[in-house]
Formats: C-alpha cells, sequence, structure tokens
C-alpha cells in the first residue's frame, strides 16, 4: 500500500514495512479503544526505558526470539536462540588453559565447560573462535550489573578450538537470571503478574571462516525456570545437565579444594556458500 505521504521510493523496504507496522498500529489502537490514559502510560514507559537505557532489554525480552525464528528458519546446524542486551564485543582472546575472567573472590561454584565446534559435515573446526559470556553466580552481568571497571569483562571470553575442534574453559556456574524488577521492563512484567526469571545459562558466539556465525545459550538442566523462562528462548536442544565432582582424585586432578562441575556440548556450525558470481 502506498502511503499519500510518500514522494519517492529511496527504500520501498522500508515504505513497506513502516507504513504496514503504522496500519497494524492504528488497527490495535481502534480494535481495543485504546484512549489517552493508556497511549500516555506507554509513552511514560518507552521514556523511562529510554532513559535507563533498557530498549534493548525491552525489545529483547518481548520481540527478539520472534525475530530469531524468523532470521534462523531451516538453517541447519546447532539450533540459534537470542543474543539478548548483554552481550559485549571485544573480549579479551584467552590463552590455554582457558579461564574466563574472574574476580579473585569470584561466588560460587566452578564449572569446566568443554566440547567441540564440528561443520555440518562432521568435519571437525580448528581455530573456531567460541566467545562466551554470562552472568556471574548471583546472576550479575558484567559491564550491565557490575560496573565495567571493577571487573572488566568479568565472565567474558574468547577462545579457540584445538586441532582436533575441541576446546575447555574453566568458567563459574551461572545462576537463574532475574530482570531486575526496578527498572521499566521488571515494573512491566510484575504488573502483567508475570515473573521476570531466565533459567541458568552461557552465552555463546562460535564463528569459523566459511562457516555461518552460531550466536546461541546452553541452558542447564535443573534449573527452576527451565520451562518458563521469560524470553521464551529455551530449546530442548540446547539443555545441558551438569555433573558435580568431589572425588579427593578429581579436584587434585584439578588442584581445586571444593567441589567443581562439568558440562559440555558439540556445536555444529553450517558451512556458507561461496556466491556465485
Ligand atoms: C538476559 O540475560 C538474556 O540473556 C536475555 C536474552 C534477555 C534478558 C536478560
Ligand atoms: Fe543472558
Amino acid at each position: 500500500m502506498k502511503s499519500a505521504h510518500e514522494t519517492k521510493a529511496a527504500n520501498p523496504r522500508l515504505n513497506e514495512v513502516f507504513d504496514d507496522l503504522v496500519a497494524t498500529l492504528k488497527a490495535f489502537i481502534r480494535k481495543h479503544h485504546i484512549q489517552y490514559d493508556e497511549y500516555h502510560r506507554a509513552l511514560a514507559l518507552l521514556t523511562e526505558a529510554g532513559d535507563k537505557q533498557e530498549i534493548p532489554l525491552l525489545m529483547d525480552v518481548f520481540l527478539e526470539m520472534t525475530v530469531n525464528d524468523v532470521t534462523y528458519a531451516d538453517r541447519p546446524g546447532t539450533e540459534t536462540t537470542v543474543e539478548g542486551p548483554f552481550y559485549v564485543a571485544g573480549a579479551p582472546m584467552l590463552k590455554q588453559p582457558f579461564v574466563l575472567p574472574h574476580r579473585a573472590n569470584e561466588p560460587g561454584d566452578v564449572l569446566f565447560f568443554s566440547g567441540t565446534v564440528r561443520s555440518t559435515d562432521g568435519a571437525p573446526l580448528a581455530r573456531a573462535v567460541v566467545d562466551v559470556w554470562q552472568s556471574d553466580a548471583e546472576g550479575q552481568y558484567s559491564h550491565f550489573n557490575i560496573p565495567e571497571a571493577k571487573a572488566p569483562f568479568n565472565l567474558r571470553g574468547r577462545l579457540t578450538t584445538d586441532q582436533s575442534g575441541r576446546f575447555e574453559v574453566q568458567t563459574w556456574v551461572p545462576s537463574s537470571y532475574q530482570i531486575p524488577i526496578a527498572g521499566p521492563t521488571g515494573a512491566l512484567l510484575t504488573a502483567l503478574g508475570r515473573h521476570a526469571w531466565r533459567p541458568a545459562h552461557l552465552h555463546l558466539k562460535v564463528s569459523h571462516d566459511g562457516h555461518a556465525t552460531l550466536t546461541t545459550q546452553v541452558f542447564l538442566q535443573d534449573d527452576p525456570w527451565i520451562d518458563s523462562d521469560v524470553v521464551g528462548a529455551v530449546k530442548g536442544s540446547l539443555v545441558v545437565g551438569l555433573t558435580k565432582h568431589e572425588d579427593p582424585s578429581d579436584l587434585r586432578k584439578r588442584d581445586l579444594k571444593r567441589p567443581y562441575y562439568t558440562a559440555s556440548y558439540d556445536f555444529v556450525l553450517p558451512r556458507v556458500m561461496a556466491k556465485a558470481a
């Protein structure tokens, strides 16, 4: 549909989707008899979300999963899920043995997360880059909940797979994550009578030359919120179990004094076809 305001179609896609967005919202306003009180409440919510830098959180909680579904429908290999609002590019490139940046008194239990990266044809991918980020054991993300200056790139890092496509990284078991309920996104969830929890998860971007980058999450199986993620981002194929290690011989092997956990995941990346000239 062509709007009466349009002079030239500099970007036909923009005209098409924006005109439809506005038409959809106008139909929504009529359908629900949205009047000024609710219109002003919507403006106040968006204004507060902007002021508090929460627009990415608000959008990702309610809409990103659908964008993910549409973008990656029919994609082979490991299933994708949302990136979320807390990725920070440029995390440190780690050296062997891989340990994510952490504080001297990092709370919680040590986790060794290991796995492989392969191509859809089964070939192991050496020197694939695995970019990991997660909350700490108290549900806090560095650079967002923990000030950057206090703990730069805490629990964020990049590592590479070895010649057989394997990796192992030491981190800390993430906890269930509650979206801050004091902010506008959390307040909206509370007003809706919905909880604000996500099950414990590790975020990953896995990349390799000639392959499509995989953005996904790995979820911990026994989490109480595994079936009711507020973001709706859990897929069964992305859930892993934790194994607890407390035998003295296991602890000696890792040079640790407290029980630790292991989990693993085997990632599969689709090849990108070279574009025909
Ligand atoms: C998160 O930690 C997250 O991963 C997503 C997708 C949304 C909100 C908080
Ligand atoms: Fe997250």
